[in-house]
């Protein structure tokens, strides 16, 4: 039984777009994807002084558990070469898992639905493009609804 899982892609530095598209052909080794958001450049938040990101939300339906998923997705990190440098600053590519089915998971490494996706509009714009009516299980709202209740302060710009 497949189930639908939403992951956040993000990169800030070299080649954003190939950079999000070499991320993206390489997730269709986790299940069928479903759905592509537009690439939004987005404002950096928590971490304000480094480059814009691009940002883009995908859809893939998928026979993996939760923990394989995230495998994949460090997996796929770790080949492109990702460097880990500081927390939550630049990045040649960042794959989060947002939400899987309406499961809720709190193990260590493993946080679903993602602890801040309800409050970052570079993920919210790009999910409700996709998915406006996939439900945060914890908050009982929408992608739709998250995102019209947050404030203006974040700049997105869909491409
Ligand atoms: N990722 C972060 C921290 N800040 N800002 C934007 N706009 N996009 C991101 O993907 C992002 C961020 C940590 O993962
Ligand atoms: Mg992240
Ligand atoms: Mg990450």
């Amino acid at each position: 039984m497949s189930e639908t899982a939403y992951l956040s892609l993000g990169s800030n530095l070299g080649d954003r777009a190939a950079n999000l598209r070499a991320a993206l052909a390489q997730l269709e080794f986790a299940g069928r994807v479903l759905a592509v958001s537009t690439f939004y450049e987005t404002q950096p938040v928590d971490v304000p002084d480094q480059p814009w990101f691009l940002n883009c939300v995908v859809a893939i339906a998928t026979d993996k558990s939760p923990r394989e998923l995230l495998q994949l997705a460090l997996k796929v990190e770790a080949e492109m070469g990702r460097l880990r440098m500081r927390h939550k600053g630049p990045r040649n590519i960042d794959i989060d898992i947002l939400l899987f089915g309406n499961r809720v998971i709190d193990e260590p490494g493993l946080r679903i639905p993602h602890p801040a996706m309800h409050k970052r509009r570079f993920v919210l714009e790009p999910l409700a493009e996709i998915a406006a009516e996939a439900r945060h299980p914890q908050l009982g709202k929408t992608a739709l609804e998250l995102m019209t209740a947050l404030g203006e302060e974040q700049t997105v710009r869909r491409l």
